[in-house]
Parts: structure tokens; C-alpha cells; sequence
């Protein structure tokens, strides 16, 4: 029987010993994306488990492209999620998820709790009758995230939309959640109260997040862009970045 993504994506953590997600951002100012792409992958390899594919390379490069990109990260036994924060109606979602999981060989994609319950249950059905699977925001790292995650909702006794999030994602049995690694309080109730849901944090780095606080309270995957992607060694840096982690999980 075939893998669910999150069985697929914890193996080559296991194999790479490294809860590393490369987010593939190449800056628009690269004269070949896909070039830089292909270097950075052959170059990163062993130190991360998974690439995330956003729209840095998503617009410039055809699906062809992007197809050869996710083959050449699977040769390294790598997964690759596609970041387009899928958010709209059924329909839509599921063209999407087609082309995404289908010829581009995404192995999941990240979407937009915002679309109602059944509307994510859907697509997580969806996206596993293509092997793939979703990954649900919960809390961005951006620092305006709290005017939409963190907002409290007057007809539901001031609960937090994250938290009704959080229950939408569990209930449609979600792959795992997205929070931000400058989020560590979040990090930390979520991992505290549901440790079966697996935690993918982006924003250490360029984004202020604090590596070893974001691992130390529960954070199962960090996505690293530009501190890798705008290295003067990439190799070198998600190296130490792998290592890091490895340390902080030592301790903890
Ligand atoms: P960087 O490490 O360069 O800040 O990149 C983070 C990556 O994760 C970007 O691709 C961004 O779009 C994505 N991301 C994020 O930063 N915060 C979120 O809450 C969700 C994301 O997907």
C-alpha cells in the first residue's frame, strides 16, 4: 500500500536525519531559476527532507519545469510540497490539486483552512486519491498573521479563528499544520494539547523566528528559505541548520 505524505516526509527526515524544508524561493532577480533551482537541490541534499515550491518558481517555470524539479529532488529521496495556499472554492481546489499532484509530482500542497470544513475535508480526499497529502495553515509567521489567525471571535466566546483552524485541520485529518516559528506560545499549546498533529514551521531566520524555540516547544519541520537560499554556501548552512536541530532535540 502506498504512504500517506506525512509517513513518506517522516521517513526522509529519519534518512536524512534532518527535519529541514527547503522553501525553494529563488529570488526573481536569478537570471535561470531553474538553473539555481537544480543547483541548490544537488548541493542541499543531504541535509534537509523535504522542498517547498512557492510562487518563486511556480510563475517563472513551466509545469514541465517544475515537474523536472520535484524528479530531481525525489532522486535524492526527497518530498516536495507545493505552497500556492489553496483557498477556493471545491472545484477550483481540486483543478488544482490535479495538476499539482498529478504530471507536476507534487507530494502535497498547503491550503487555507479559511474555506470552511467540508470544503477542506474535500480536498484532503481529494489530494489522497492522488497520493498526496495537505497541510493546513493554522498561524502565519507574518507579523500581521494575528489581524486574521489570531482574531477573536465575538460569536464564539472570543475563541481564536486559529484555534477553529486547528479543529477543521484535525477533523479533515490533515497531513499537519502550518505555524510560524515566530509564533512559539502557538507552537507550544498546540504541541502541549495535540502532539499527534505534526507542526511546520516557517520564519526562523530572515523572519525572526527563534530556531531552537520553535523545536524546543514542539515544532516537528522548519521551512528554511533565504538563510539557505541566499547563502554564500548553501551546503554549509543547511548543514548547520540540520545540526542545530539535531542539538536543541538532544537536549530537549
Ligand atoms: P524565509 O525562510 O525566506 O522567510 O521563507 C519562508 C517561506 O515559507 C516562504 O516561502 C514563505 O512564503 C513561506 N511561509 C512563511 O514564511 N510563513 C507562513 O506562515 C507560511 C509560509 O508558507
Amino acid at each position: 500500500m502506498t504512504r500517506l505524505f506525512r509517513e513518506r516526509i517522516s521517513l526522509a527526515a529519519a534518512q536524512k536525519k534532518s527535519s529541514v524544508i527547503l522553501a525553494l524561493d529563488t529570488p526573481p532577480s536569478a537570471a535561470d531559476p531553474l538553473k539555481l533551482a537544480e543547483e541548490t537541490i544537488s548541493a542541499v541534499h543531504e541535509n534537509i527532507c523535504a522542498i517547498k515550491i512557492n510562487f518563486h518558481l511556480m510563475l517563472p517555470l513551466s509545469g514541465s519545469e517544475v515537474a523536472h524539479v520535484n524528479r530531481l529532488a525525489h532522486s535524492h529521496g526527497l518530498q516536495s510540497i507545493a505552497d500556492i495556499k489553496l483557498n477556493d472554492i471545491e472545484n477550483t481546489n481540486d483543478v488544482a490539486v490535479d495538476h499539482l499532484a498529478g504530471k507536476m509530482g507534487f507530494d502535497a500542497v498547503i491550503a487555507n483552512p479559511f474555506i470552511g470544513q467540508a470544503a477542506l475535508a474535500s480536498l484532503v480526499g481529494k489530494a489522497r486519491s492522488r497520493g498526496a497529502g495537505v497541510i493546513a495553515l493554522v498561524y502565519m509567521s507574518n507579523p500581521g498573521a494575528s489581524e486574521g489567525f489570531g482574531l477573536a471571535l465575538a460569536s464564539r466566546k472570543k475563541q481564536k479563528l486559529y484555534r477553529i483552524f486547528l479543529e477543521r485541520a484535525s477533523r479533515a485529518d490533515a497531513d499537519g499544520v502550518v505555524v510560524g516559528a515566530t509564533r512559539p506560545a502557538i507552537i507550544k499549546e498546540i504541541s502541549r494539547e495535540r502532539p499527534e498533529i505534526k507542526i511546520y514551521s516557517p520564519g526562523v531566520g530572515s523572519q525572526g523566528g527563534d530556531l531552537e524555540r520553535a523545536i524546543r516547544n514542539g515544532s516537528s519541520y522548519l521551512i528554511v528559505g533565504r538563510s539557505i537560499m541566499e547563502a554564500k554556501d548553501p551546503a554549509r548552512n543547511a548543514r548547520e541548520i540540520k545540526e542545530r536541530i539535531l542539538q536543541v532535540r538532544r537536549r530537549k
